[in-house]
């Protein structure tokens, strides 16, 4: 390394800089102070702007995390039946030529029948978008469609404003009005919520549409508690009364917007009155709101996941993406929308994943949100090769995909040959035939790209590699030569990863030198227009939307599972995240998990009482697709009619070892097929604590 470019180094102390891996939009810069080889302490970067020397609790323990007694750090083998978690410690050499030789056996008579299964576990791109990629192209395996996070709410914001683009979120702190809009942002996005802090102290208005009463809206001037999937015909409502009282700005519609007359006929179909209805709020709240958001300036929304985790989330999304070209919000660097920030980095993706090594062969893609469903498929014409091999790395999906039933029962097949690629045991790592010990974001070189800002960051490693543990792009690299890949691409190294994902689009040096560079992107980027669609404008009508035989403006699409219309399942459940893990990653981390107490299920007093449930007791959570049991918690934070089962427990620590996903929803969204999990009708009721049950 560089010493130079260390912040400290003595011969017993120095400190690294670094990036946060996780899943999570404010993408930190790290720095980690090592002492005689140990990472002591992790700490935000105050150099970086948007970090601002803070962390979130999660990442503050990072020691913690890494160094913990339950990390794999030799390869293993199975050793009992798949799901039993039982292994048998093997050299690198035996695991990987025997993991090599049977995907060698697969390939040879349908390579399609390997599926690669990946998410943002890391979002850096060199450990989860680089080298694995070449090794599946060059394989020829199935493709996957990594759709369960953001598909929907991504593809509405390319198919609106032309990319994941939008404000600078440094920009909301300017702000005179912000609408948080399905996003608890002080668990999910704390430092976007430091500048909506900042923007509250200089007299903005703070208003959060959510169903559940966070942290966040109570922190709000207002809340909106909407039914779930019920946005789109907020948004309509609103610009009903920007119609209506004229807060339009007439020269942006005329200038730099596609179909106007369209949406408009659209957003008259949909009187507050009728969005009062739909969304179950008062129709007062909605008409403060559209006034509002019609005669503040500047005016900022910051939209995020909740909203497209129900059938119709594209097109709230979509809806949501309009607002500000009607009110021409755009023309200020604190007004506009942002949804995701990811698509302004010119990342070299072909130069990093090398689609060319695929050759002629054009292989099936999988969408990783119907994994349980596809598991278990058989051969057939139209979905190809039963699967015969999964590689999992980066993610869980034992407990983050929808129906874990299913995906339990496919992952125990056993005839399935899995691999996965972990620092723990997770759920799924339960059913591997082989776990691969990987190292963490202190071990390895990486860089990235930030999903809720605008700068590249680079992570250097700051100790060695626990145990015996290989980077991601190291064991694909030694999986490849195994297999008998010769082409020079398959010997690129972490670093060379790292200056080839952005190549010569942003200065490598400044990245070794200070750890981060901004992208030069002007403070108001659609000021003029200048939309990256390809009229140029903010297509409120989409022809290609309309090519595709979809409806090419927004509307309101009500969920799969709506509200009242069961009788057997009358309740609404949503699952979002919980603030002291993420996703399913730091569950196991002692004092997180302490934070969090155990799996619960908010429910509102009247619903509680209606079932005869008590606070504290052990509840039965059902559905067609299954049941799950654990506690409930009598709170006003549920609306009534809507629980809230906060994510994403590990299976295995559940009270009959199931999570929530065991009643989640494999059907898709309208846009981008992404994952429906708020859009999940259930009841609840008391239930006798189980001998095995968890009481703390
Ligand atoms: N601490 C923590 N931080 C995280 C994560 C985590 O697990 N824990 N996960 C990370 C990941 S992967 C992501 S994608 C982001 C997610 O970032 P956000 O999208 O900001 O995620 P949430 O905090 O889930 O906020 C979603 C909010 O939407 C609400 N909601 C549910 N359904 C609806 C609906 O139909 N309409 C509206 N308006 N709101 C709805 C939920 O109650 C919840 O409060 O956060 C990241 N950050
Ligand atoms: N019910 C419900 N389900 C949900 C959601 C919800 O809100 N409700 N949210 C959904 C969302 S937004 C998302 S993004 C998905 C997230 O789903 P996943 O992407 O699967 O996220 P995690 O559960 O955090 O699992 C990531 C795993 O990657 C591992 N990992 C981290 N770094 C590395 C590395 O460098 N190498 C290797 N090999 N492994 C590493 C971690 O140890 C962890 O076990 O879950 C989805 N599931
Ligand atoms: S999880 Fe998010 S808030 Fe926490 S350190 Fe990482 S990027 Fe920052
Ligand atoms: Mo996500």
């Amino acid at each position: 390394m560089n010493p130079a470019a260390l912040l400290e180094s003595t011969p017993v102390r120095h400190r690294v800089r670094g990036a946060c891996p996780h899943d999570c939009p404010d993408t930190c810069a790290l720095i980690t102070t090592v002492e005689n080889g140990v990472a002591v302490r992790v700490q935000g970067n105050p150099a970086h702007a948007q970090t601002g020397g803070v962390l979130c609790a999660k990442v503050s323990k990072y020691p913690e995390r890494t160094y913990h007694p339950d990390r794999i750090l030799t390869p293993l083998r199975r050793s009992g039946p798949k799901g039993s978690g039982q292994f048998t410690q093997v050299g690198w050499d035996e695991a990987l030529t025997d993991i090599a030789a049977r995907l060698a056996e697969i390939a040879a008579r349908n390579p399609e029948a390997i599926v690669p299964y990946s998410y943002a576990g890391t979002m850096g791109l060199v450990q989860g978008e680089s080298m694995d990629r070449r090794f599946f192209h060059r394989l020829g395996a199935s493709l996957l469609h990594r759709s369960i996070c953001a598909a929907a709410g991504g593809e509405a914001m390319v198919q609106t404003l032309g990319g994941k683009v939008g404000m600078k979120v440094e920009f909301f702190a300017e702000a005179k009005l912000i609408l948080i809009w399905g996003s608890n942002s002080i668990t999910s996005t704390l430092h976007f919520w430091r500048y909506a802090q900042q923007a509250k102290r200089e007299g903005a208005r703070l208003v959060c549409i959510d169903p559940r009463k966070t942290e966040t809206a109570e922190k709000c001037h207002e809340h909106l508690q909407l039914l779930p999937g019920t946005d789109a015909a907020l948004a309509l409502a609103l610009m009903h009364e920007l119609i209506v009282h004229d807060w339009l700005d007439h020269d942006y519609l005329a200038q730099h917007t596609l179909g106007w007359e369209a949406l408009r006929e659209r957003a008259l179909t949909f009187p507050p009155e009728r969005a009062a209805e739909v969304c179950a709020l008062p129709v007062e709240q909605i008409r403060d709101l559209a006034r509002a958001y019609g005669t503040t300036k500047p005016s900022a929304i910051r939209v995020n996941y909740g909203v497209q985790r129900v059938r119709g989330g594209g097109n709230a999304v979509r809806a949501i993406a309009c607002l500000p070209a009607l009110t021409g919000a755009w023309r200020e660097r604190a007004g506009g929308v942002l949804f995701s920030s990811s698509g302004n980095f010119p990342v070299q993706r072909g130069v990093l994943q090398r689609p060319e090594l695929l050759g002629q062969r054009r292989p099936r893609t999988i969408n990783m949100v119907t994994i349980g469903d596809d598991l278990l498929r058989e051969t057939s014409e139209a979905f190809g090769p039963k699967i015969e091999a999964v590689v999992v790395y980066n993610s869980n999906p034992l407990a983050v995909a929808p129906e874990s039933g299913k995906v339990a029962r496919g992952f125990a097949q056993d005839d399935l040959f899995t691999v996965v690629l972990e620092h723990f045991q997770t759920d799924t790592a339960d059913y591997a035939d082989y776990i691969l010990p990987a190292t963490t974001q202190l071990e390895h070189w990486d860089v990235h790209l930030a999903y809720g800002h605008t700068d590249v960051l680079l992570n250097r490693p700051a100790i060695g590699p626990c145990g015996e543990a290989r980077s991601n792009a190291r064991i694909f690299r030694e999986l490849a030569a195994r297999m008998g890949f010769s082409e020079p691409c398959f010997a690129d190294s972490d670093e060379t990863l790292c200056r080839q994902a952005y190549g010569e689009k942003v200065d490598f040096n400044e990245l070794l030198d200070q750890g981060f560079a901004a992208l030069p992107i002007p403070d108001a980027p659609f000021a003029q227009g200048n939309f990256p669609t390809a009229s140029g404008k903010c297509e409120f009508f989409s022809a290609a939307l309309s090519a595709c035989g979809q409806d090419a403006l927004p509307n309101h699409v009500p969920n799969y599972e709506t509200f009242g219309q069961s009788a057997a399942y009358p309740l609404a459940m949503i699952s979002p995240p919980a603030r002291n893990f993420l996703n399913s990653t730091f569950v196991n981390v002692a004092s997180l998990q302490k934070q969090e107490g155990r799996p619960l299920l908010e429910i509102h007093p009247h619903d509680a009482a209606a079932r005869g449930i008590a606070d504290g007791s052990v509840v039965r959570v059902f559905n067609d697709r299954g049941s799950y049991l654990c506690h409930a918690e009598l709170s006003e934070r549920a609306r009534p009619g809507v629980v809230n089962g906060l994510g994403i427990w590990w299976r295995k620590l559940g009270l009959e070892g199931t999570n929530v996903n065991q009643l989640t929803s494999q059907a898709l969204t309208d846009l981008g097929q992404g994952p429906t999990f708020y859009d999940c009708l259930v009841e609840v009721q008391a239930a006798a604590t189980p001998s095995n049950a968890i009481n703390k």
